[in-house]
């Protein structure tokens, strides 16, 4: 059992063979930190801030604190809705690039300290702090470098403001697994009332190394995200996918990319690895017109299958809404995603096989290993033997679709390229199932339908160095539980079927409600659309996605006019102006009436006062009921 095919032949082998040393290591090597940050594979990001109560995704910075006042906050329940997602640590928002700070920080006034929300003695951090402690999951912080409230921004006396709140933070609030420094930084603010553009040089101004530094003297366990120097760096996208292969490592001698970040560096003298983000929504923080775009269990499994399942962890965003709590619509699908993931990987099919292998290093390198379900016991063979085999034979009927198997990154990421193959008869008749690059921390294999075969094998074809496998392991998926009508319904937004397009400046704007973000409504400007509601209507506003399409010389539209009417002839202007940033973020845009209104029709004109020959490019269109 286990034992080599040839090998333990002699008592002078044997005792060679007991005595082998471990391989040396390969490659750039994983910080202790680091390690452990492999080990918790999923966690969620919590994104909170005046923002939520401003239906914002940046703030400007000139938001009056008395904005921020959740009614009923309770970080317990957000623990609980990250648990029930299978997420094992929060990352909050401390202050986002509006500069507004969720702890009662005497270095600005900018803070809830100024908040109505418990008269102004409440910290939102400690909160959560103490609710992930009492839930027994980590908890970090995600502070903005980007400043657009603070007077100093881009300058040397904004850098003290900003480390010493990097002191408050780690020194007060506990053991924390992951700082989060955002790369967004520098544009127009609010900057102490100076309302100006405000560009810098983030590594010669911050000098992360430094900073990085200064995080660990403080919490060395804490993984920093981001900039070079940094633990972590970011997969590349915002969509929670990484790449196929995502190789830990980096070249800290070339200047980075985002392809870089979204595919790592084979053979790079660094160990920095990705972390995949993604929000359960579309947006980072809560918009009541996103209720029925909540991502589905499906889609946060393919997500876990792209992100964690290729060796890099997943970090899931959550948005608590006005409330201060997690909306049933999110909990109810991280319910069935978290519930699914848990019963699939509950139970090692492997466990029962009998593991042999073409080489060993020696009894404690034996095949065996791989079933044990310890990370620190492994399978490995002699230095030379750089494409060994390792075959399971199966207990009858074991049936699965997951396979996962695990390096010792301890050792370095040593394997390059490796196929799995299936024996479904036991005659030898053996079917390559996968081939791929990189094990690494850990990759899961989802195979299109469960097999049943007597035996399968690890094959590796390419590597630098003999291998050190921890984990050959083997499951049988549960698929999320369908979730209601009910569970995934929202009452922000009028319904999309009653809506007509009376009246367009361009053809086939029935496009702009198909729910596909992809079909474009293009008109020259000033374009024009008026859209009967199908029935008198109480109307708080109304969104819009532009194009998405970079590459097209078309525009989003830069200013509106937002018109409302009861009989189709009278008109009344109800909102006009700039749409905030909308050329260069792309970001969906929300437009709130001071109060809701009555109305059968709506008109919207769009100008692009800049320049009138290029097209115009809208994706969507909604318009939003009162809540
Ligand atoms: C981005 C930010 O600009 C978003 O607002 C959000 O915080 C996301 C996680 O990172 O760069």
């Amino acid at each position: 059992m286990g034992g080599g095919v040839a090998l333990a032949a002699t008592p002078l082998r044997a005792a060679r063979m007991t005595s082998a040393k471990a391989p040396a290591p390969w490659g750039a090597l994983p910080s202790p930190r680091q390690r452990a940050w492999h080990r918790r594979e999923t966690y969620a990001f919590v994104h909170f801030t005046v923002n939520t109560f401003t239906d914002k995704e940046w703030g400007y910075g000139d938001e009056n604190p008395a904005l921020f006042n959740p009614t009923d906050f309770n970080a317990d329940q957000i623990v609980a809705a990250a648990k029930a997602g299978n997420l094992h640590g929060i990352v909050l928002t401390a202050k986002h690039h509006d500069g507004f700070c969720l702890w009662p920080t005497p270095l600005t006034e900018h803070c809830v300290r100024n908040s109505p929300y418990k008269d102004g003695k409440g910290d939102i951090v400690r909160e959560f702090a103490d609710a992930c402690r009492r839930g027994g999951i980590a908890f970090g912080i995600y502070l903005s470098p980007w400043d657009r409230n603070h007077a100093e921004y881009g300058r040397p006396a904004y850098i003290e403001y900003f480390r010493a709140q990097l002191n408050e933070l780690c020194t007060q609030y506990g053991t924390l697994f992951e700082v989060w420094f955002d790369g967004a930084n520098g544009g127009d603010g609010y900057y102490g009332g100076a309302r100006e553009t405000r560009k810098i040089d983030a590594e010669a101004y911050y000098q992360w190394p430094s900073i990085v530094d200064y995080v660990h003297s403080m919490q060395p366990m804490a993984c920093t995200f981001e900039p070079r120097g940094a633990d972590l760096r970011w997969v590349g996208n915002e969509g929670g996918v990484a790449g196929d292969p995502c190789w830990p490592t980096m070249d800290s001698k070339k200047a980075y990319t985002q392809s870089d970040g979204f595919g790592g560096i084979r053979g790079g003298d660094i160990w920095w690895p990705a972390e995949t983000n993604t929000s359960i929504r579309p947006g980072w923080f809560y918009h009541a017109d996103e209720d029925t775009r909540v991502k589905s269990p499906e889609t946060l499994t393919k997500i876990f299958d792209e992100s964690v399942g290729r060796s890099t962890n997943m970090i899931l965003n959550l948005t608590p809404d006005r409330r201060g709590r997690v909306p049933d619509q999110d909990v109810a699908s991280l319910t069935a995603f978290g519930d699914a993931l848990r019963a699939s990987f509950a139970k090692d099919l492997a466990r029962n096989a009998v593991a042999h292998a073409s080489a060993e290093r020696g009894r404690l390198f034996r095949a065996a290993n791989v079933l044990d379900g310890q990370r620190d016991t492994y399978w490995s063979t002699p230095d030379e033997d750089v494409m060994p085999m390792l075959t399971l034979d199966l207990a009858p009927g074991t049936q699965f679709d997951l396979i996962r198997l695990r390096e010792n990154i301890a050792l370095g990421v040593r394997v390059t390229r490796f196929a799995v193959d299936a024996d479904m008869a036991g005659d030898g008749n053996w079917q390559e199932i996968v081939n791929k690059q990189l094990i690494g921390s850990q990759r899961i294999l989802r195979l299109a339908q469960p097999i049943m075969p007597r035996r399968i094998r690890l094959r590796i074809l390419e590597a630098p160095a003999c291998p050190a496998i921890t984990e050959f392991a083997l499951f049988k998926s549960v698929a999320p539980r369908l979730l209601t009508a009910e569970e995934t319904s929202s009452v922000a937004l009028l319904d999309r079927a009653l809506l007509k397009v009376v009246a367009a400046s361009a053809p086939r704007a029935e496009i702009l409600f198909d729910g596909d973000g992809l079909t474009t409504w293009f008109t020259s400007a000033p374009g024009s659309l008026t859209i009967d509601l199908g029935r008198r209507e109480r109307i708080a506003g109304f969104s819009l996605v532009p194009m998405q399409d970079w590459s097209h010389p078309s525009t989003p539209p830069p200013h509106y006019v937002f018109e409302t009417s009861e009989d189709g002839v009278t008109w009344e202007r109800r909102s006009a102006g700039e749409f905030s940033n909308i050329v260069n973020s792309r970001q969906t845009q929300r437009v709130h009436l001071g109060q809701a209104v009555a109305a059968r029709q709506v008109r919207l004109t769009f100008l692009n006062k800049s320049d009138d020959r290029r097209q115009l490019a809208i994706s969507e269109i909604d318009i939003l009921a009162p809540f």
